[in-house]
């Protein structure tokens, strides 16, 4: 049987239409799944919308409409964005759909039953911005008086709330932590939750009364969840839970929450502690990413007021060429800026120009030079022999070790030197003058670029799939082969004895223009 491989991204607030960080998210998640379920894992990826709470019910009222009203349409904006950015999730989860009504009480019940629930009253700063509570202790001073440490205003709020006992899980975290190095990554979050952690956990407020915009808690008329405890748990309703067999038993533990490096905390301290209570398994890794600045270093959300819309930049400069972008030019982990302009270089040089124009040069020869079929390799060089184990090392050894780290802008840069490698052996072995003098030479040179061209578009798949699927169409490659696996490398690879059919070679990726005007 084949291995499972769960994946989730965050699920977004709609209380806004989606801006290129969700964007951001979603195509990394995506990435990862594709390459999970090419390396043939069994793979089931997650994502949606976070409809509760304060933040969306204020967002609510500033427009005059029902939050249901607001929930429904910026959830439809969220499922387009997945839908034009071709993320291939399995679910798009909302957390006001019915089940996650049960999953989210099942999850409180079991929590009660642990003895880890108590009714008290809650004196503290709130975010609504953050849906977060704050310690005193971690407000900074601010325009118009205290922050959050993410900057944004605190309320002083003052209730009869449930809590749930996450003091008591301090050492049974650090513990987690100590055993399992992997849990939170980057290490730098990793370093920041265990001395967020080792300061001491205060118990958390779990209920709000103030407002009835959540899932009702079980047997406490009055009460809605905090938006935390059901947000989280969208990650197992999906899978069934209350249900422990069928995908639950399949599915869970996650492999992998990726999330923003803003709500680390929530998923690897909070999380982990309600699924400790419920005496669930932990997932096994968060991955906190960097954010996407804007140009002047701005941080872009829907709150900052300057969000990019991802569905104007895919639109302008093509999905690919986005997708690209985002995985190449941002160290993953870190934070990186975006503009129009670095969108357009990067995808010229790398894509229209490099990877581009290298399928274009060998597949238009292959095309008129033998009739449009791919030639056999008739013996080799040392030169062949060179590109034949680079490319391989490349896509058979690199690029997977990077992906299976999440080191995707490493994965990206490894396959542009395949490319580039792929371009310095066409222009020193020049198949063009070789028809006259050579004709056998000629097809083993295109035969060679063939099968690399064809290793390099399996591999990149997982970042530019439509793009991948279009020239291996064009290649005449059976979708079956399209695995580092299947594909194969070398004379052993079962292009090596040619005979596939090529369609009239198409232009891949067009050279974009330099924007004159900022889509930002
Ligand atoms: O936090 N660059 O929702 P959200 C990169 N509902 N990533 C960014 C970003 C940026 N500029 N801005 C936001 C929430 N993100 C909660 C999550 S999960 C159970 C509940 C990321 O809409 C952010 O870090 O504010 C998060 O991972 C995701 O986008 C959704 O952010």
């Amino acid at each position: 049987m084949t291995e499972p491989f769960y994946i989730t991204t965050a699920i977004n607030y709609p209380n806004g239409r989606p801006h290129i960080g969700h964007a951001y998210e979603a195509i990394a998640a995506d990435t990862i799944a594709r390459f999970q379920r090419q390396a043939g894992r069994d793979v089931r990826f997650q994502t949606g919308t976070d409809e509760h709470g304060l933040k969306m019910t204020q967002a609510a009222r500033d427009r005059g409409i029902e939050t249901r009203a607001l929930a429904d349409e910026m959830s439809g904006y969220f499922k387009e964005m997945a839908a034009a950015l071709n993320i291939s999730h399995d679910r798009f989860i909302r957390t006001t759909d019915t089940d996650h009504y049960a999953a989210s009480q099942a999850i409180w019940q079991a929590m009660a039953d642990a003895g880890d629930l108590y009714l008290d009253r809650y004196e503290g700063w709130y975010s609504v911005r953050d849906e977060a509570f704050y310690d005193e202790k971690e407000l900074v001073d601010g325009e118009g008086g205290k922050r959050s440490p993410q900057g944004t205003p605190v309320v002083w709020t003052a209730e009869e709330t449930w809590f749930f006992r996450l003091s008591k899980y301090q050492q049974p975290l650090l513990d987690h932590y100590a055993a399992n190095l992997d849990f939170i990554r980057p290490e730098s979050r990793r370093n920041e939750v265990v001395r967020f952690v080792e300061g001491g956990l205060n118990d958390l407020s779990v209920s709000r009364t103030s407002f009835d915009w959540g899932v009702p808690v079980p047997g406490s008329p009055g009460h809605v969840m905090y938006v935390w405890v059901d947000a989280l748990t969208n990650y197992i309703t999906g899978l069934g839970y209350p249900d422990l067999t069928g995908d639950f038993a399949r599915f869970w533990p996650a492999n992998l929450h990726m999330i923003g490096k803003d709500i680390v905390r929530f998923h690897a301290v909070y999380w982990p502690a309600f699924l400790m209570s419920a005496k669930l398994a932990l997932p096994k890794s968060v991955f906190g990413h960097g954010f996407v600045l804007a140009r002047d270093g701005a941080k872009m959300g829907k709150s900052a007021g300057n969000a990019a819309d991802p569905l104007a930049l895919a639109e302008a400069y093509g999905v690919d060429a986005l997708r690209y972008f985002l995985l190449r030019d941002i160290s993953f982990g870190q934070d990186g800026s975006y503009s129009p302009e670095a969108i357009v270089m990067r995808a010229n040089a790398d894509l229209a120009n490099s990877f581009g124009n290298l399928a274009q040069r060998t597949l238009s020869q292959i095309f008129k030079n033998c009739d449009a079929h791919l030639p056999a390799i008739h013996g080799h060089t040392e030169a062949d022999g060179a590109l034949f184990d680079l490319v391989d090392k490349t896509v058979r050894d690199i690029m997977p070790r990077a992906f299976e780290e999440l080191a995707l802008s490493q994965a990206t840069e490894a396959w542009i030197q395949g490319v580039f490698a792929c371009n310095a052996y066409i222009d020193e072995q020049a198949p063009w003058a070789l028809k006259k003098t050579d004709p056998e030479r000629m097809e083993t040179v295109l035969a060679t670029l063939y099968i690399c061209i064809a290793q390099l578009a399996v591999a990149i798949a997982p970042v530019i799939p439509a793009s991948a699927a279009k020239l291996l169409d064009a290649m005449g490659i059976d979708p079956a082969l399209r695995t580092p696996a299947a594909i194969g490398s070398h004379w052993y690879s079962p292009l090596a004895e040619g005979g596939h059919r090529l369609d009239q070679p198409v232009a891949l990726f067009p050279r974009l223009d330099m924007p004159t005007e900022v889509a930002a």
